[in-house]
Formats: structure tokens, sequence, C-alpha cells
């Protein structure tokens, strides 16, 4: 039940209320959607306030809870939030960042160097969303305590001696804050938190906070992970190359301050052909890069290029290096810390203040020029790697000029096994990228073939993790995806002439099936990303039982709903689906094509070091940590999803 002390229920209660009531009537304006991503945002927010309260340096450990009951909770030992009454309100200030729309957790910004996340709003946004939430602050030798429901106090804060003892097992005086909150069903169209998705992100953040331990509990599970990284984004830089094979042994580390903008960078090349810098402003992770990483590339650019040509890697008359090939086989992390960053894009996870360009690409250049100077052997390991790759691009052009010429990858030769739909604005249009010739049979024929075309993929699918460009071009399989969607490839591709605007991955529900898509989505990760950006692609979701009694029939698409309608209907006879070949025609359509039935799983970049950690593990060279993964993985072998 919701009350409200009646002696504060003045003015500011209702500002309060109403902006409470704004965030629930408009959740996805405050955290972008209400479905898995928004549920999970709730988390990011909360560990927005105590990793501000670590970069501060007052926090040293954070520990995050998943119960059985569905809420979540993060302690910290911090400072704790001030509870004493707030001078102009006359209230503990701990209700009044609770509960404040806007007010958020930094009263004294000061306090704060730099602070990410929605400036502080989080905390009152997720209470505004929680079915109930409790709030525990360890101050003053105090335990202080606030219940919410739907954002509004139930009862006043309640201070009390600290349950467990006054002192910490150090002997040092309790201090820090906890919040448990549940999920507002009725606001969130998922309300499970992902174990794997919390735990990338902790790992995420302990890796650009040197030093902090993040841990994390599943209750629901006993699953439980510790994250704490000595040497911060270097590690980080580590772990992403794991798989690879590194050209030189230990990480570049650079760092400046200046102007109030704190660079840190870690990167190291490898022998791979491929790109994998992750950009961080504020421990945000700018999946859509700015103009910080503009500035990184410049400044990359021009230094590895002055170095060459001072000695005479480059001669007189030859080409300067490109970007693309200053960057191939590179793994970097780029973390800032701005004062007020400013996030755009569809995601708003670009960085947008132009400033940042000029500082962060001057600073790259001066610490990148002495850092070579001073380690000739990596200079010359990077830059030998550097004037390869511009060979390689070379012969790559030339491949593709010649493909080109003949005309292969247009779309006036649309591939012969392409059945193809007769809608031609592409917005309505789907491909389907079946795997084998039986399921494309009975895909082909079930269809809607207005707007749903078909392409069956044979033969060998290449592992574009191991291959250049030019070798790229020579695989048919890839060759007929190109021409298919009709956008081009790598650099030149362009989304504005994509044929079809849901490209729809529909492979068997078996660890082959698992293993091409994969494959594809490797491939389209590398050399179509805007198609990826863009939310172009899909998996379906094909069911894996059928369930059968009488005349009534149901279609299963998990195990745990399996067991789940099996007690629903007793005595039903059940039909596994190894593979999209075992289901007629009709079947296909009413289960996994039917755009008012099916459920499509759309692709997303959303965790870019996540999928890059999958497609390295699974397709790199390194067959050590392939192994373990997938030891580790065998359970979910079968949903393997970037
Ligand atoms: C405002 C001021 C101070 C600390 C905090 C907020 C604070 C907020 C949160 C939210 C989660 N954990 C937190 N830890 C600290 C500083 C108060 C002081 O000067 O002691």
């Amino acid at each position: 039940m919701i009350r409200l002390q009646e002696n504060s229920y003045n003015a500011d209660s209702i500002q309060v209320l109403e902006g409470l009531q704004a965030v629930r009537k408009r959740p996805s304006m405050y955290i972008g959607s209400t479905d898995h991503r928004g549920l999970h945002h709730l988390v990011y927010e909360i560990l927005d306030n105590s990793i501000d309260e670590a970069m501060a340096g007052y926090c040293r450990n954070i520990e995050l809870r998943l119960y059985r009951d569905g809420s979540v909770s993060v302690r910290d030992d911090g400072r704790g939030i001030p509870t004493d009454l707030h001078p102009k309100y006359g209230r503990p200030a701990m209700e009044i960042v609770m509960s404040t729309l806007h007010a958020g957790g930094k009263f004294d910004k000061k306090s704060y160097q730099v602070s990410g996340g929605l400036h502080g709003v989080g905390l009152s946004v997720v209470n505004a969303l929680s079915e109930w939430l409790d709030a525990t602050v360890w101050r003053d030798g105090r335990e202080h305590f606030i219940h919410f429901e739907r954002g509004l106090m139930c009862g006043q804060m309640q201070t009390r001696e600290p349950t467990g003892g006054t002192f910490d097992e150090n002997g040092n005086l309790k201090t820090g804050t906890m919040i448990r909150f549940k999920p507002d069903a009725t606001i969130f169209t998922e309300t499970d938190f992902d174990y794997t998705t919390i735990e990338t992100l902790l790992r995420e953040l302990a890796y650009l906070n040197r030093g902090l331990r993040i841990s994390l509990k599943d209750e629901r599970t006993s699953r439980e992970n510790s994250f704490y990284f000595e040497g911060g984004i270097i590690d980080f830089v580590r772990f992403l190359n794991a798989a690879k094979t590194p050209l030189h042994p230990d990480p570049v580390y650079l760092s400046s301050a200046s102007d109030g903008v704190q660079i840190e960078i870690a990167m190291q090349y490898t022998d791979s052909y491929n790109e994998s810098v992750h950009t961080f402003v504020n421990n945000i992770n700018t999946a859509e890069g700015g103009t910080h990483l503009i500035g990184f590339r410049g400044g990359l650019t021009r230094t590895i290029n002055d170095y060459a040509r001072k000695y005479n890697h480059l001669k007189e008359g030859d080409e300067p290096l490109t970007g693309e090939d200053v960057r191939e086989g590179l793994t970097a992390i780029v973390s800032l810390r701005i004062p007020e960053p400013q996030f755009e894009g569809q995601t708003k996870t670009k960085l947008g203040n132009s400033e940042i360009r000029g500082i962060v690409e001057s600073a790259v250049y001066e610490k990148l020029s002495i850092y070579l100077e001073e380690n000739p052997k990596v200079a010359s390991a990077i830059i030998g790697k550097a004037v390869l790759a511009s060979q390689a691009r070379e012969a790559a052009r030339k491949a593709r000029e010649l493909t080109r010429r003949k005309g292969l990858l247009e779309g006036a030769n649309l591939p012969g096994k392409l059945a193809d739909c007769s809608e031609r604005d592409p917005a309505k249009c789907e491909l389907f990228v079946v795997e084998g010739d039986s399921a494309g049979g009975s895909a082909k024929q079930g269809r809607d073939r207005n707007v749903q075309a078909i392409l069956p993929l044979w033969g060998k699918i290449l592992n574009v993790e191991k291959s250049r460009l030019d070798k790229i071009l020579k695989n048919q399989a890839i060759r007929t995806l190109i021409t298919a969607i009709g956008a081009g490839i790598g650099d030149e591709f362009d989304i504005s002439r994509a044929r079809y605007h849901k490209i729809i991955l529909m492979t068997d529900a078996d660890v082959d099936g698992a293993h091409i898509r994969t494959l594809l989505l490797t491939f389209f990760y590398r050399h179509m990303t805007p198609l990826i950006e863009a939310g172009y692609v899909y998996i379906a979701q094909p069911p894996l039982y059928r369930l059968k009694k009488g005349n009534s029939e149901v279609y299963v698409y998990s195990d745990r709903e399996l067991e789940q309608k099996m007690q629903e209907m007793p005595g039903s006879s059940v039909q596994r689906y190894k593979g999209l070949g075992e289901m007629n025609p009709e079947q296909l359509w009413q289960t996994t094509m039917n755009p008012s039935t099916r459920v499509l799983k759309q692709v997303t970049v959303e965790d870019a070091v996540e999928a890059e950690m999958l497609f390295t593990t699974l397709m790199g060279d390194a067959v050590e940590p392939r192994r373990l993964f997938i030891q580790q993985h065998a359970a979910e072998v079968e949903n393997l999803d970037v």
C-alpha cells in the first residue's frame, strides 16, 4: 500500500508525483525502451552512481546480486548517499535523491570530476519504474532505510543500528549504499535479468576502473563471478587478444590529461586482418563512435606515417599508409573522462562534442610519437604490418574491380538460387537466408511471395575471420549473398541500396546451424557493419518441438516451454524437429515465417565487445581458448547468438 506522509504533501510532493508520473507514462524517454535492453539499463543506472563514487576515490567494492523474486541489488562501500536534512526542503537528502526527477545523486557536483549516465537522474527513474525499491545507507555508524513502491515513499526514513554490526570486516566504520529493486512488470515487456548481459557489463566496468572490485552473485542459479583488474584497460586489451597472436608482447599504453579531459589508451597489434577498437566515455560504451574515435584514428594515421617516412619504411614517392592500413590487426581501448559529454546517434552511444576530436588527435600524436621513438622494435612490427596491409589492399582493390567489371556483384546478375519477391520497395521486403536445399524448398513453397525472398545457401561458408577481402570475394556463397543484398561490401557498402530491410537467417536449431549462423553473422559484422547497425539482420526462431493431443497441436520453442506445456497437456505426443527440412511448407510458414505469428530475434551490435569475443573465440586461430569456450558453454551451444 502506498502512503504519503501527511506533512510532506505539499507543493514539493506534487512536483515529485508529477515527475515520477511522467517517467511511468513515457519510460522510453528516460531509459530508451521497455524491452530486454531497457530492463538492463536500469541496472546500469544504479551501478553508475556507485561507479561515480569509485571514480571520486571513495568506493573500492561493488556487489551486484540477482534474487529469485526478480529483484536485483547493487551495494557499494562508498560514502553513502547523504541522509541529513536538506536545508531548503527540510527532508533527508536521501529521500529527495531517490524521488526527485533531475535532482539525482549529485547534489554536490563538484565532488565528482566527471559523471556518466543520465546525469544522476538515474536513481529516481529506476525508482519510478520499480514495483518496489529498498534503499539502505550506512553512514556515521548508522543504517538508514527507506522503502518505496512505484516510486512513492512508504513511511519515513528509518534510522537504526546497522544489522550485522557497526564495523566492516577490517574494523572500519561501515559506509556505503545498497539499492535493491524489482522492475515493474506492468511497464517492462521483459523482466528476467540475464546473467551474461550483466556479467559482460560488470567485466567491462571493472576493466575501465582499474583497482575496483565488482562481484556478481546470482541466487537463482548460484552462478557468481568477480572482477578486479590491476592493469585496467591494458588487461582489457590482453583479454580481447587472448585468442589472437600479438605482434608485440605488451600493449602500448598512452595517457594524457589536459583541458579537463582525461584520455587513456591501450593498444596492441595482432596478426589478424580486422580492427577491434572500442571506445568509452565516462564508462559508457560508445558503440557508435564519435569525435573521440575520429581523433584517435587521425592521430594514429599521422603518427605512423610520419615515423615511417622518417625511418625510410616509406620511400620518396610512395603513397602514404591509409587509416585502414594502420588499423589492420589493431585491438585498442580508448577511454575518456570528460566533464560534459553529449551523446548522439540512434542508441545515444555516439560522442558529439566537437572539441574532443582535436584534443584526442594531438594527445595520440604527441604520446605515440614518443613511444615509437623509445621502442623501435615495436615500431618496426607495427609499420611492417601496415605496409603489408597496404599491399594487400591494392590486391583486394584489383580483385574487386575485376569482379565488378564482370558484373558479378551487380543486381542485374541476381543469383539463380534466389527466389526473389515481387515487391520492389526494400522497406517491405524480406530475405530469408536458409541453410540447405531441402529447407530452402519448403521455404520457397510456404512463403508469401509478394514480400518474402528465399536464398538457400549451400556449400561451405568461408570463415571471413581468417581471410582478407581478396579471398573472401572468391567465395561463391558470399558472392551470392552480396549480390542478393545488392549494396556492395566493405567500405563501399551502401545501405541505401540494400534490396531488403529484413535479412533473416534461418538455420537449423542444432550445433551445425549455430555454426553456420555464427559464420554468417561474422561476415555481416565485419563486411556489412551498417546492416547490423541499422537493425536489418534478424534470426528466425523455428520451433524445437511439436506437441499433439487429439485435434490440438502446439509448437514449442524452448526446453523450458516444453516442460510447461507437457504438464498442461499430459498424454500428448512430442515430435522433435532436428532440422528445418523436417517441416512441410505449411508448417514452416505457420511457425517461423508468418509475420503475424513468428518470433524474430533482431541482431544488434549493442555490445560489440561481446560479439568480438564470441567471433574471435569461435573463429580465431588459437585452439585452446576455443576448446575452453565450447566446453564452458556446451549447454548453450545451441543458442549461440551475438
Ligand atoms: C551525493 C553526495 C555524496 C555521495 C553520494 C551522493 C553518493 C550517491 C550514491 C548512490 C549510490 N552510491 C552512492 N554513493 C554516494 C557525498 C557525501 C559526502 O560528502 O559524504
